[in-house]
């Protein structure tokens, strides 16, 4: 496999990077054209969020056709070039594939609607119950029923997500190798990385009602999984040992997370897992405000990097990507310590064990939408909710209070590179509004700016490259039980690395476990930090320590 632990990945949501035809939509061209930006930020991949063929009800999550790039966002004579121009920068593309369903539109859906057994049986097309309601109680992840009737087959297809993404059989041998096929096709076009999206849901179990949930105790980390994730590396990116992997696993669990990425259960490289970041729902609900549960976020973090590294599994480390929120809005704050906030966060994700992802706009502290109107949003789940929401009496005010917080648009708002009115983003009307706040936050004032957040970006993944013990070493936490200080401990051949951090505006005394003489500040987000056996840590200070064998 690749060096995927000295690496970082950067996550380009194309339609948000950079339009260069003036259509209001990023592109391809507009990848090409950032290069050098990316490069000088040192990263080693870039992956891109769908860039197939799709009608785009879910942003190309919803894939109609798999070997083809949707003109929208360019051509394959487009892709070539990016893949090319990124190697002549030492950046690889990653590519992000939707095995778990495919578009309606997909030609083998369409085969299904018309009757054509072959393709029905690629898809998941049950009877109703004997009442004609849906074959289970499912819930949609957008909400709703996940059974579509169909009136003219008299039966229901299973979506998962929205009901113009058709769930795919993976039972059916025949998917599995249309699926290997589809890698090793873009295998051949030089593409070194494959993201696999919710690629713990494929394998699906019995089909009963969920009398304790929502469903998905059926289909989360299923029956047949791991051997279909063995069988996909074997017949596809197992071939070649550049190739890194990461699964996007859905409410999965420790235990199948160290076979999905352990060294060597032949499946995926690393696992890409949300629980640290729904510390802010009730439960799995997403839709409502409530205080972010820091005791949590941190026991989270802990015993995913302890029981990872102690299983030989390799974890993503992230706060932010096209489903999240902004980190700097959730986490941090979006005012005063808007600076300090948006480096400890970062500081505390790259200097754990694991690969780090940088998501666009992260690098900036790009902040939420600021969305106070219905018709500012374009996500389908946002839209759907907004209903949902209404619909069990919530005032419209206070919907829009929860989507302000939770829509997956706040992350979506387009890159914001300069001060100019979109932002440099595009000449037209942005598919969706650029942050007003472009005019102070964006990449060029801060590429002038030794002291910005571009710039500690910039050093945190340098000092991956320049010190093993990222990369290598073990972790363990130091004083767990603090209220406000997240802090741990990296080790690896005599080199110690010690990182804390505040993560309140308040400040915070802090007395190290540990003796910390011989240690030297490697990055710090105040010019004067020093280590300190009793310290009084300022807001939001994050202080990186080394010590040297
Ligand atoms: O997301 C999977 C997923 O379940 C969540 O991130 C989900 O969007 C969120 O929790 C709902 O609250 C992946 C993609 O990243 C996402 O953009 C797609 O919409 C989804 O799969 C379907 O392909
Ligand atoms: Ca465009």
């Amino acid at each position: 496999m690749g060096d995927f632990k000295s690496s970082v990945v950067y996550q380009i949501y194309p339609k948000s990077f950079l339009d260069t035809n003036g259509d209001g939509l990023g592109d391809l061209r507009g990848v090409i054209r950032k290069l050098d930006y990316l490069r000088e930020l040192g990263v080693d991949y870039i992956w891109l969020t769908p860039i197939f063929v799709s009608p785009q009800n879910d942003n190309g999550y919803d894939v109609a056709d798999y070997r083809a790039i949707d003109p929208r966002y360019g051509t394959m004579a487009d892709f070539e070039e990016l893949v090319a121009q990124a190697g002549q920068r030492d950046i690889k593309v990653m590519l992000d594939m939707v095995f778990n369903h495919t578009s309606t539109h997909h030609v083998w859906f369409q085969r299904a609607l018309e009757g054509d057994r072959t393709y029905q049986d690629y898809y998941i097309f049950r009877p109703g119950k004997p009442d004609g309601s849906p074959p289970t109680n499912w819930e949609s992840k957008f909400g709703g029923n996940a059974w579509e009737y169909v009136p003219h087959l008299d039966k229901y297809y299973l979506h998962l997500f929205d009901k113009t993404q058709a769930d795919l059989n993976w039972e059916n041998p025949a998917v599995r190798r249309e699926v290997a096929d589809i890698v090793r096709f873009w295998m051949g076009k030089g593409v070194k990385g494959f993201r696999f999206d919710v690629v713990n849901l494929i394998s699906k179990g019995e089909y009963a009602d969920d009398l304790q949930g929502d469903g998905r105790r059926f289909y989360t980390d299923g029956p047949r999984i791991h051997e279909f994730l063995q069988e996909l590396n074997a017949q596809s990116f197992g071939r070649d040992p550049e190739i890194i992997t990461v699964g996007e696993m859905s409410s999965t669990s420790m235990d199948n997370c160290f076979r999905y990425a352990g060294e060597k259960s032949g499946e995926l490289s690393m696992v890409f897992s949300f629980h640290h970041l729904k510390v802010d729902f009730m439960g799995n609900e997403k839709w409502v405000i409530v205080p972010t549960d820091f005791g949590r976020l941190k026991d989270l973090l802990f015993s995913w990097q302890e029981g990872m590294a102690a299983h030989g599994a390799w974890n993503a480390v992230f706060w932010c990507n096209h489903d999240q929120p902004r980190v700097v809005s959730r986490f941090g704050d979006e005012g005063v310590y808007w600076k300090q906030s948006a480096k400890m966060l970062a500081t505390v994700i790259h200097a754990m064990r694991g690969t780090p992802y940088v998501y666009q706009g992260e690098e900036l502290g790009m902040t939420n939408a600021g969305f106070t109107r219905l018709d500012q949003y374009r996500d389908v789940e946002s839209l759907n909710h907004f209903q949902i929401l209404r619909d069990k009496g919530l005032s419209e005010e206070s919907v829009y209070q929860i989507l302000k917080v939770h829509s997956r648009d706040n992350s979506r708002t387009p890159m914001q590179w300069d001060a100019t009115h979109n932002g440099g983003f595009t000449t037209g009307e942005p598919w969706l509004s650029v942050n007003p706040n472009t005019a102070a936050i964006n990449a060029q004032a801060q590429q002038a700016d030794p002291d910005s957040i571009l710039a500690h970006y910039k050093a945190l993944i340098r000092l991956r490259k320049e010190y093993p013990v990222f990369a290598q070493g073990d972790f363990a936490p130091l004083t767990p039980d603090h209220p406000a200080v997240l802090a741990y401990r990296r080790q690896w051949e005599g080199a110690q690395l010690v990182c804390v951090n505040n993560f309140f505006r308040k400040e915070t005394p802090w007395r190290c476990p540990q003796s910390l003489e011989g240690f030297r500040v490697l990055l710090s987000n105040y010019p004067d930090s020093a280590p300190a056996g009793e310290w009084v840590l300022r807001p939001y200070e994050s202080v990186l320590l080394i010590k040297e064998s």
